[in-house]
């Protein structure tokens, strides 16, 4: 047991000073506007459009309408005190076909954005991709070429040649195994391929194109830029203590953390990976050269978390669960891995069905603090969907997602008390909005939107989160 295990869980905690405290959002997921000033289809576009890809055929086409409200939500972060908002370029709309000039309409949205935040005394943290490549390059092949890397790298240029002077924190990707493994693998995201080979391929370009991308963005940006990369880890728990859930546990994280961790970090995929795969690839794309390519210095690593990953080995002949909680499909996002069986940890779940579990969130700091040392951490996203309901007077009462927030905070507190380095707190989301495959099903915002008058409605959560950003002191919601 570490010592801050023995605190009791009332007492306030005090994070450090210059912790940042900050709302999550993506492009797609809030903008809305598809059509204007020049922007074109990302695959998002294309699969939120095919019958039956999204809940109830939900778009992204309004979303929250942020592209023409984004002023009125920098001034509601204001007033809850946030100190940084993480938000994503939408790559259409600055580079619409992903490639040749940017857009000056395009770039011009995120001038007034940035400025609107500088103005209201935010740092703005900008992730140049959140999952919306441009249709176009994915009508060339999307991720799993080559080339997308190398286009992603001149956007990413574009973008900091456009906005460097003003914003200091940049992430290249945002999730990149959702991107090669949601959307090529079990195509339950765009672009809804369902090709284990297409994802692994996928998952390499990604790599490195986050590798050429930081090159582009270490030329162009002024040399006190910080730069990251945004990665779910999954937090992977053998479901017994059997050496064959150990052996699951072992494959899962190869590809679940370390296809990232490896050449990103390390500068070598794993071993382990490649032999795991072997049957479905010999991993030629991946060419001389490439992993040094990747392997580029960064300044922080960004980790999203929500909820544990509980695996096991199946047994020949046997039946096995599904449900990793990434939607379903009968296709696996988890290529190599079809002998392994996914489970919903026991307890208390969220909207989505996640379970919610803080411990694993402290574990995941502190083994990856300890694992690459001097490099320090943010959380950049973390946060849960739940029932929210209006209640008569237009206030939202949502005391357990604040009690979500408080428990999650509480294990980067912990995490920190016991070593780690985390430098900052991002909570998923500012506002309700297009949660992807579930449409607007699922709520995950700290600010409650009415989806017909798209009025904002900070929730209770907002109002508890916004006293413990303000204070830096972490207590109870309580009576939030
Ligand atoms: O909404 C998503 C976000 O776009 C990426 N991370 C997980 C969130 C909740 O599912």
């Amino acid at each position: 047991m570490t010592a801050s295990e023995t605190r009791p869980l009332t007492a306030a905690r005090t994070f450090p000073p210059g912790f940042l405290w900050g709302t999550a959002t993506a492009a797609y997921q809030i903008e809305g506007a598809v059509r204007e000033d020049g922007r074109t289809p990302s695959i998002w576009d294309t699969f939120s459009h095919t019958p039956g890809k999204v809940f109830a055929g939900h778009t992204g086409d309004v979303a929250v309408d942020h592209y023409h409200r984004f002023r009125e939500d920098v001034r509601l972060m204001a007033d809850l005190g946030m100190g940084a908002y993480r938000f994503s370029v939408s790559w259409s709309r600055v580079q619409p076909t992903g490639r040749g000039p940017a857009v000056q309409k395009g770039l011009d949205f995120y001038r007034q954005l940035v400025d609107e935040l500088l103005a209201a005394g935010i740092a703005p943290a900008l992730t140049l991709y959140h999952w919306d490549l441009p249709q176009d390059l994915e009508d060339a092949g999307g991720w799993p070429e080559r080339s997308t890397a190398e286009r992603f790298a001149e956007y990413a240029g574009l973008v900091a040649d456009a906005l460097g002077d003003r914003v200091a924190r940049w992430t290249t990707l945002n999730e990149p195994w959702c991107s090669a493994f949601l959307g090529y693998g079990s195509g339950v995201h765009a672009p809804g391929r369902t090709d284990p080979v297409a994802a692994l391929r996928a998952a390499h370009h990604l790599n490195l194109g986050h590798g050429l991308a930081v090159q582009a963005l270490r030329a162009a940006l002024p040399a006190d830029a910080q730069l990251a990369v945004s990665l779910n880890l999954h937090e992977v728990r053998p479901r017994t203590a059997s050496p064959e859930d150990a052996e699951a546990a072992r494959r899962i994280d190869a590809v679940g953390n370390r296809i990232w961790l490896g050449p990103m970090l390390e500068g070598a995929y794993p071993q382990d990976l490649f032999r795991d795969t072997a049957r479905l690839t010999d991993w030629s794309f991946v060419r001389d050269g490439d992993t040094a390519a990747i392997h580029q210095p960064l300044d922080l690593l960004a980790v999203n978390y929500y909820t544990p990953t509980v695996v096991s080995l199946v047994a020949a002949g046997r039946e096995k669960p599904q449900d990793d909680g990434h939607g379903d499909s009968e296709h696996s996002p988890w290529p190599g891995a079809d002998d392994i069986a996914f489970h919903r940890a026991p307890g208390e779940r969220t909207a989505m069905g996640w379970a919610v579990d803080a411990s694993a969130l402290y574990d995941l700091l502190t083994r990856t603090a300890a694992r690459y040392p001097g490099l320090p951490l943010v959380v950049s996203e973390n946060g849960a969907a739940y029932e929210d309901e209006t209640g008569p007077d237009g206030t939202v009462h949502d005391p357990e997602r604040a009690a979500y927030i408080h428990a999650h905070l509480d294990a980067v507190h912990r995490a920190i008390s016991d070593g780690a380095d985390v430098r900052g707190y991002f909570l998923w989301s500012l506002l309700d909005n297009f949660e992807w495959a579930y449409g607007y099903a699922k709520r995950f915002g700290a600010v409650h939107v009415d989806y017909v008058t798209l009025k904002r409605t900070p929730k209770s959560s907002a109002h508890w989160y916004s006293r413990v950003a303000r204070t830096g002191q972490l207590h109870p919601p309580g009576g939030a």
